[in-house]
């Protein structure tokens, strides 16, 4: 069978590419990467020939597709049970499961009015919107429950970084560019995930890149 290849949007842009990307890259597993630039003229074309939801990210590995960024996950975590990518614990596990499940299934406002540009840094104290306010009081409700529950092995949600906190870590920048205010808590969990090597790794490409996206078609 062929290795894995990781299908993915802008680094500078798009927040569901990185989720999967920092997982892998954080567990040591090894895959390609390639890039497919969003709604370029390519875009279209390119995305159909790998994407049944022409959307990224998506995993290739031999006839397998797998398209959606948590059963990426999951794939991974099939193929390689004891890379760490959910904690060992069972109960932690399933929390774990739980809040990347929320992570992915909500926080619309958020989302919508702080869209991910990793290159801006005139944002502070923009992106605030109906319903923002209640996102990020969720957030940082689950961070602090984390942290204080099962984080005492590390500085992430589990201790160790792990899937969950790849889920979180698009969130992470989205409050640190639009300059969100942190209790203590918070803030040295999204310090941790800023100075992550896998993060700074994914940024460092991020700045280099050149392409515009009108920020209000990235999700
Ligand atoms: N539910 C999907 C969301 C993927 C997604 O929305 N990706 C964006 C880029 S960040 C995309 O491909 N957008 C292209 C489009 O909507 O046409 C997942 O979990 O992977």
């Amino acid at each position: 069978m062929d290795g894995l290849t990781l299908v993915i949007g802008n680094k500078n842009y798009s927040s569901w590419s990185m989720r999967p990307w920092l997982a892998l890259r954080h567990a040591g597993i090894d895959f390609d990467e390639r890039l497919i630039p969003l709604f370029d003229a390519d875009w279209p074309a390119a995305i159909a020939a790998v994407s049944p939801t022409r959307k990224v990210p998506v995993l290739l590995h031999g006839e397998v597709t797998v398209c959606e960024t948590l059963a990426i996950i999951e794939y991974a975590h099939d193929l390689y049970p004891d890379a760490g990518l959910w904690p060992a614990d069972r109960t932690a596990r399933a929390v774990a499961r739980s809040i990347a499940c929320e992570m992915h299934a909500g926080f619309g406002a958020l989302r919508n009015h702080m869209p991910v540009n990793l290159r801006r840094t005139d944002l502070k104290g923009k992106g605030r919107g109906p319903g923002v306010e209640a996102d990020v009081a969720r957030v940082c409700e689950i961070w602090r429950d984390c942290r204080a529950r099962f984080g005492a092995g590390g500085d992430f949600l589990f201790g160790p970084f792990c899937a969950a906190d790849a889920m979180f870590a698009p969130v992470v920048t989205r409050l640190d560019t639009y300059g969100v205010d942190l209790d203590d808590t918070c803030a040295a969990y999204s310090r941790a995930v800023l100075t992550l090597p896998a993060f700074q790794e994914w940024r460092d490409a991020a700045l280099k890149e050149t392409w515009v996206v009108a920020e209000d078609e990235i999700d």
